[in-house]
């Protein structure tokens, strides 16, 4: 009989362990467009359409390839609505019993598939560097989880950047180097865009009949759908922004969306791209001489590092761990985020941008939303549930750790040694925001004093118990501390005026 082998929207690789496993003359792939995965959250429209474009096109292609594909549209009469139920009516329409599947990224899904009444085999994820077995056996009996060290012995495992048992260069880690704030009038490469094909309107017709609703713009659309223009991002990256990458790498400018960044997380997560090949055409271009230590060693780090890093936390801190909480926040999301009127510049430009793109850098969800949310005090399911919404590349196991752990702090220091909060001042030092801001930057206190001038000494203050013996937040309690009575009162009653205001759903 015939065994059905299972392909996700974010499986989309001719080597996915699943189609390793597989015989193509025998075995019907099976690929599904279905209800459960497209609305257990209201994804961004550029997301779906993304997803379900890619899919197809993927689908074509290992039937060119020789393979058998029972593919389903959402709008199949037959739908059976989620990934169990279409292996449930594939099994009876091919008479199979067995499923091959690749173990997916998500434990909701991991969960559907072990209860599924099929004999369901589900393969290791091989797409990532780090295997499941060497996370924990690097993870256990330490202390601290820090990513440095485990990108370490990533390094050392790959060879990437090393010169013998040394790090190229001497160091590890070029972050000093990094970070500087960047001027408008610098030459920006603009990103690649790709026509949307016959495949691609279907799929964006498909999607605005059904998820117009959604938060998000869906036109203009041109993201690659294949792996070969996923390649394409891939070369314009390295070719024109990944030399200025690092230097650049936290800046963020209101007219310019995508600086230097490469773009392509949406294309590793769903598999057009291969996480280690990027990282090797990297290390090619820096050896070349085409960039500098800093940009492919800060480059690499953000995906032999971070990406696996997380990854590795993911499954290693089990399903509850979307849902912890360990500063106890309870304010709910402000509708800001969904695009309600905000004075606060840096926000309705991030919100913006995220609505038009789908798109927002590492230091916008890091700085300026996830930042505010924090010391805003918000409920970290309802920003986690925020991120997985709004963002082409989210998927659960890469953005949950981002968010719950690195952003909010809500696994109580997993993955961040201090909790990413910040006055108005840095937001000012890296971006141009704050020069059209309703609110001035340079007042802490009073009419127009930034929010985020007032919210972030309430948020240090109420946790003072937890970070003040932190060597990297006790600094923050001294300054406070030197401030006289006065001052510190008037900052903590604005800070809960503005939280009250907050709450109530006044524009802010
Ligand atoms: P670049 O800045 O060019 O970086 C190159 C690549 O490095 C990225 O494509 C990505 O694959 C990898 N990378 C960089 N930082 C991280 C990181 N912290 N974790 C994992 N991979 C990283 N990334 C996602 O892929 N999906 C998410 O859902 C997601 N949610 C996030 C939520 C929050 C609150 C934060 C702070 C970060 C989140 N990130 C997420 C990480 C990062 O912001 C994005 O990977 C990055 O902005 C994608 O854009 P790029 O491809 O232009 O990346
Ligand atoms: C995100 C997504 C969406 C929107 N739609 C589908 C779908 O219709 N069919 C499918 O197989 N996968 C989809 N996905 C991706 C899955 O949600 C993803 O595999 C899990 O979240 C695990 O990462
Ligand atoms: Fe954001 Fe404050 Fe700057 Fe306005 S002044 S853009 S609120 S940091």
């Amino acid at each position: 009989a015939p065994r059905l082998v299972l392909v996700l929207g974010d499986q989309l690789t001719p080597s996915v362990a699943a189609l390793q496993a597989a015989e193509k003359g025998r075995d019907v792939v099976v690929m599904a467009e279905v209800a459960a995965e497209a609305d257990y959250v209201r994804h961004h429209p550029k997301k779906i359409a993304l997803i379900f474009a890619a899919m197809r096109k993927f689908a074509a292609r290992l039937e060119e390839d020789g393979w058998q594909v029972a593919y389903t549209r959402l709008d199949d009469d037959e739908n059976a609505g989620s990934i169990p139920g279409e292996l449930l009516r594939r099994a009876e329409e091919h008479g199979a019993r067995e499923v091959l599947a690749t173990r997916p990224g998500e434990w909701r899904l991991i969960e559907a598939l072990e209860t599924c009444p099929l004999d369901v085999s589900l393969l290791e994820d091989t797409r990532f560097i780090a295997t499941h077995a060497e996370f924990e056996r690097w993870a256990e009996g330490r202390k601290a989880l820090r990513m440095e060290y485990f990108y370490r012995e990533m390094r050392r495992k790959t060879g990437l950047l090393m010169e013998g048992d040394k790090p190229a260069g001497g160091k590890w880690n070029y972050d000093h180097d990094n970070r500087k704030p960047a001027a408008d009038d610098l030459f920006l490469p603009k990103p690649l865009w790709f026509e949307p094909d016959e495949t691609t309107e279907n799929a964006l017709a498909l999607v605005e009949a059904r998820f117009s609703g959604n938060f998000g713009r869906l036109h203009p659309f041109g993201f690659a759908t294949t792996a070969d223009q996923a390649e394409q991002v891939l070369d314009h990256f390295i070719e024109n922004a990944l030399e200025n990458f690092g230097t650049y790498q936290d800046a963020m400018l209101q007219d310019r969306r995508f600086l230097y960044h490469a773009l392509i997380s949406a294309y590793l997560n769903i598999g057009l791209l291969d996480p280690l090949a990027v990282c090797r055409r990297v290390e090619e271009a820096w050896k070349a001489g085409k960039a500098p230590i800093n940009a492919a060693e800060g480059f690499i780090r953000q995906i032999l590092g971070w990406r696996e890093y997380v990854r590795g936390i993911y499954f290693h801190e089990g399903p509850d761990y979307p849902r912890r909480n360990a500063l106890n926040h309870q304010r709910s999301l402000p509708a800001l985020y969904w695009g309600a009127e905000t004075r606060m510049n840096c926000l309705a430009q991030a919100v913006r941008q995220t609505r038009e793109e789908a798109y927002a850098h590492h230091i916008q969800r890091l700085m300026v939303t996830g930042n505010f949310a924090l010391i805003a005090q918000v409920n970290p399911a309802e920003v986690h549930q925020w991120y997985l919404e709004v963002y082409i590349d989210a998927f659960e196991w890469v953005e949950a750790p981002n968010t719950v752990g690195m952003s909010q702090f809500a696994d109580g220091g997993i993955i961040a040694s201090k909790p990413y909060v910040s006055s108005g001042n840095y937001i000012d030092k890296m971006s141009d925001y704050c020069g059209t801001c309703h609110y001035s930057v340079r007042q802490k206190t009073g009419q127009g004093a930034c929010p985020f001038n007032l919210l972030y000494w309430h948020f240090l203050v109420r946790h003072r118990d937890r970070f003040e013996g932190n060597p990297r937040t006790a600094q923050m309690y001294r300054t406070w501390d030197r401030m006289d009575d006065a001052r510190r009162e008037t900052v903590l009653n604005e800070a809960e005026t503005f939280l009250d205001r907050m709450s109530k759903g006044e524009t802010i």
